[in-house]
Order: structure tokens, then sequence, then C-alpha cells
């Protein structure tokens, strides 16, 4: 068990619809520690950088159109297992099979619009965490 960092962002979905503050509540009421916030919006260069492993697959069209519509806000996160905690508490990719009780679970319904990002794992969460707050 170890204190992780980890790069978490309100997708514009998320912005748009006014849940930063619901987002950013269940991170802190979970028990992790917001270390850094900065809202900014995602042009093409950085949306093909932030999701360089899916940039081939068929929906990354789709994905860049979304994730440059609006702004995002970006945050570091910290705590005890942060990077797992966090996708825990985000639900599965997909909203429709997201658990209730989870942010993508209670508050999405469609897979491209599923309001929050979190790293997968600490290589990922290293890099995200250089893109936007390096
Ligand atoms: P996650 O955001 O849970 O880490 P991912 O990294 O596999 O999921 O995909 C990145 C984003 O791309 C995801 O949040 C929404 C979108 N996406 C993933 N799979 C998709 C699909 N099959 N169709 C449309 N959009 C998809
Ligand atoms: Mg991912």
């Amino acid at each position: 068990m170890a204190t992780e960092r980890t790069f978490i962002m309100v997708k514009p979905d998320g912005v748009a619809r006014g849940l930063v503050g619901e987002v950013i509540s269940r991170f802190e009421r979970k028990g992790l520690t917001l270390e850094n916030v900065r809202m900014l919006e995602i042009d093409e260069e950085l949306a093909r950088r932030h999701y360089e492993e899916h940039v081939e697959k068929p929906f990354f069209p789709e994905l860049l159109e979304f994730i440059t519509s609006g702004p995002v806000v970006a945050m570091a996160w910290s705590g005890e297992s942060a990077i797992s905690v966090c996708r825990g508490v985000m639900g599965a990719t997909d909203p429709k099979q997201a658990t209730p009780g989870t942010i993508r679970g209670d508050l999405g319904l469609m897979v491209t619009h599923n309001i929050v990002h979190g790293s997968d794992g600490p290589e990922s969460a290293a890099r995200e965490l250089g893109i936007f707050f390096g």
C-alpha cells in the first residue's frame, strides 16, 4: 500500500452540465486530496497526446470532437492507492454498465459523454500529470 498521485479530468459534458463540484465532492468525500486544478480547453494536438493509445481506434474521431468541444477541469489527486480508488469512484467506461453509486453510473448515459477521465495505472498517471501539470 502506498500513496499515489493520479490525473483526473472533468470532461466537457461534466463542465457544461455543472457537475464539477459534484465530481470534486465525490473524490473529497472518499478521502482523497486535491493537489492541483486547472481549467483549460484541449486542442487537437493535446488530445492526440493525452489519448495516444486511442488515436487509431474507430471511436477516436468522435472522442476527439467531444474532448475539444469545450472547457475541461484537469486535476491532480493523491491518496492511498489513489489510481485504482479513483477508477472505482468513477465507475465503468460505459455509463450504461457502470454501477449505481459511481460517478458514471449515477450521472451518465453515453460512453463518449462519460463525464470524467482518470488515469488507468502508474505509468499513465505519471505521463498524464506531466502533460497537464509538467
Ligand atoms: P476510460 O476512460 O474508462 O479509461 P478508455 O481509456 O478505454 O476508457 O477510453 C477513453 C475514452 O474513449 C472513454 O472514456 C470514452 C471513449 N470510448 C472508449 N471506448 C469507446 C467505444 N467503444 N465507443 C465510443 N467511445 C469510447
Ligand atoms: Mg483510459
